[in-house]
């Protein structure tokens, strides 16, 4: 395993790659092109660019988080070809400076969705929690002004401020988008991009949609053990993998992280290990350990030695502690924290199965 941090980028974060570097045992750090439109190629220069900053550094890049898919290609219109060919693109270039995996999403519209980045916890601190009481009812535009009063100068992936005129028009395009649509859109997506991943051996890794349930009325997928083991089967390349993130799966009571470890097996290549406190349609993140939250870290950590993961982990969402002002969800202190228990978890666990 090699253990990771996402970084945005120098423009973009305020945790610095010297930081991280100091980070016990984080030899990685997982970046994007955030300025790049999705849909759009990833040039060789700018990929060269990112891999020579960041390896001059000492650190690796062999795991990219996100090359974001275009919502052509999820609704299934005909222009989605034009994307594809810009996603192989992409594929090609990162391959060609040794990335073996890009983790991606499938969800319509949104990414990661919250009601309260600033949710205060009783040890002072503050997290990221999802209230479905809140969403009930509302559009997005009432969602955007209300986490728009709070936000601090941050916008959720998806909410920023440009982009809500056009969420009306998305909005439109999905009307008639159902959940076996996506499907079929995500397969038609994957087996396009297959021999692409094959040539280059660069392994896709599916995030799992946060929350994993529908929200606005727009189709969610990839949210629970069915979906993937739906999704694995579908496309059956071992290129066709899933980003495992704990967090994400195990805001829904009916999932049960280890049982989804063990069927998904050696196709997990990429692990988003952290904390929810859960509790009917309402989570919040916590601390990285098992007894701030409601899962159980060395039961998954565990499991996914079982299963012989051998792929990226990175902690993920931290809360905001210690005064730092930071991305919500991105500072440094917690996920530092995060990445030393989760090194800690994994020897004793290996060193508990010799
Ligand atoms: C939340 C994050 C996600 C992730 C994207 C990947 O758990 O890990 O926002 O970065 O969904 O495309
Ligand atoms: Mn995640």
């Amino acid at each position: 395993m090699q253990m990771t941090f996402r970084w945005f980028g120098k423009e973009k974060d305020t945790v610095s790659l010297d930081q991280i570097k100091q980070i016990p045992n984080v030899v990685g750090v997982v970046p994007a092109l955030h300025d790049l439109p999705a849909g759009e190629a990833w040039t060789m220069d700018r990929v060269q660019a990112m891999y020579d900053e960041i390896t001059a550094s000492g650190l690796t890049m062999e795991c990219i988080e996100s090359v974001n898919v275009h919502e052509d290609i999820k609704i299934g219109l005909p222009s989605r070809d034009r994307y594809i060919e810009n996603y192989k693109e992409s594929i090609r270039n990162l391959s060609k400076v040794g990335v073996k995996v890009i983790c991606y999403n499938f969800m319509p519209v949104f990414d990661w969705t919250r009601t309260d980045l600033y949710m205060p916890l009783s040890d002072g601190s503050t997290c990221l929690c999802y209230d479905g009481k809140q969403v009930e009812g509302k559009s997005p535009e009432d969602m955007f002004r209300e986490i728009d009063d709070n936000s601090n100068g941050y916008a959720m992936p998806g909410w920023e401020t440009e982009r809500m005129g056009e969420i009306k028009e998305l909005f439109e395009k999905y009307k008639d988008v159902t959940a076996d649509d996506l499907w079929a859109n995500l397969k038609y997506f994957l087996e396009a991009i297959m021999p692409t991943c094959e040539e280059c051996d660069v392994k896709m890794a599916i995030h799992p949609d946060d929350p994993p349930w529908s929200i606005f009325g727009l189709p969610r997928i990839i949210t629970d053990k069915t979906a993937v083991e739906k999704l694995l089967a579908i496309v059956p390349s071992k290129y066709n993998g899933l980003t495992l993130c704990t967090g994400s799966l195990g805001a829904s009571p009916n999932n049960d992280i280890v049982e989804i470890i063990k069927s998904a097996g050696d196709r997990i290549y990429f692990a988003h290990l952290r904390n929810v406190q859960i509790n009917n349609q309402w989570f919040n993140e916590t601390a990285h350990e098992s007894n701030a939250g409601s899962l159980d870290m060395y039961e998954i950590v565990k499991a996914l030695q079982e299963v012989g993961f051998d792929g990226y982990i990175r902690p993920d969402h931290g809360r905001m502690i210690w005064g730092e002002v930071a991305r919500p969800g991105y500072g440094l202190y917690d996920r530092a924290l995060g990445a030393c228990y989760l090194n800690g978890l994994w020897e004793a666990v290996e060193k508990s199965r010799k």
